[in-house]
């Protein structure tokens, strides 16, 4: 399998800063090399950087002007890595998956597959400009990708992600807001209390067996802070009660398993919170259980 590997040190979907080193801490922690070891032909296309715009900035919104400048050109760059394999988009804060999930849609209308996307996240990112409370930009993007109105500054939708197709792991921070939107909507949102009752197993089978049905392309989009901030410290937004590395390494190994990846976002990662570096490691360990590290084999993928 060919991976790509693109850096995209997007910092200005919020204002903590510190995202933009998150490439550099990925190569660094050997992503590269813990997928070639498993046989894969990886090739790091370097890092992408935004356009220049003519976009007005907002007075409210942060940094809306680049945030647009990296929608226009991660979509391309996107584009472009998954025609050659699976792509690994290593942020960056979560306002980069704008533009690689706008790209990814681009790419499978071309191709002509559905396109599923899974958002592991402690937040729902379903704010439009005009509803988020705090302006990042990083907070939004689910609500684009899927042709939610109030973008006007951004590059249209042609290919919005059906809600049917839409799938979120490991909620426990939710704004009103964004919780009255998602509710009118039919995408599928498990928060932990869902996770804490019935396991991380059950839902994800459910949902990658429909992508498998059809044969769909699946985007990852993993937010650091899908994970609980005892083992992954290195976020600007934490929340109590995340995933465990357990629960998260049985996600990947599943998502593997199914053989739909197409693209894998690893987002929100800021190595000056790091201890040691160990949220850039556990990040890399849980991409390669996306691309088939295992500790044995199963002869036959159960079920999927
Ligand atoms: C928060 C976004 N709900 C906001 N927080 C996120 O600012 O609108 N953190 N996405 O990762
Ligand atoms: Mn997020
Ligand atoms: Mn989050
Ligand atoms: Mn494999």
């Amino acid at each position: 399998q060919t991976v790509l590997l693109i850096g995209a040190p997007v910092d200005c979907g919020k204002a903590r800063n510190g995202c933009l080193m998150g490439p550099d801490a990925y190569r660094t922690a050997r992503l590269g090399g813990a997928l070639t070891d498993l046989g894969h032909t990886v090739r790091d296309l370097g890092n992408v950087w935004p356009d220049t715009t003519d976009v007005a900035e907002d007075a409210h919104l942060v940094a809306l002007p680049e945030t647009v400048g990296w929608t226009r050109a991660l979509s391309r760059a996107a584009e472009e890595a998954l025609r050659q394999g699976t792509a690994i988009f290593m942020g960056g804060d979560h306002a980069l998956s704008l533009g690689t999930v706008h790209g990814a849609a681009a790419h499978a209308a071309k191709v002509g597959k559905p396109l599923f996307v899974l958002w592991l996240d402690a937040h729902s990112d379903f704010h439009t400009c005009e509803t988020t409370e705090s302006g990042n930009l990083h907070g939004t993007p689910l609500a684009y990708v899927t042709g939610r109105s109030g973008f006007p500054e951004f590059p249209e939708v042609p290919h919005p992600v059906p809600e049917e197709r839409v799938c979120i792991v490991g909620l426990r921070s939710v704004d009103g807001p964004e919780r009255a939107a998602l509710e009118a909507t039919s995408i599928r949102r498990h928060d932990m209390r869902d996770i804490d009752e019935g396991g991380i197993a059950a839902p994800l089978r459910a949902f990658l067996e429909e992508v498998t049905a059809v044969g769909g392309l699946l985007h990852v989009s993993l937010d650091v802070d899908f994970l609980d901030p005892a083992v992954a410290p290195a976020v600007g937004t934490t929340v109590p009660g995340g995933a465990t590395v357990r629960e998260a390494h049985l996600a990947m190994e599943m998502i593997h398993d199914a053989g739909c990846l197409a693209s894998l976002d690893l987002v929100e990662l800021n190595p000056m919170l790091d201890e040691r570096g160990r949220t850039a490691q556990l990040m890399v360990d849980l991409a390669a259980s996306a691309l088939g590290r295992t500790v044995f084999d199963r002869p036959t993928p159960r079920g999927l």
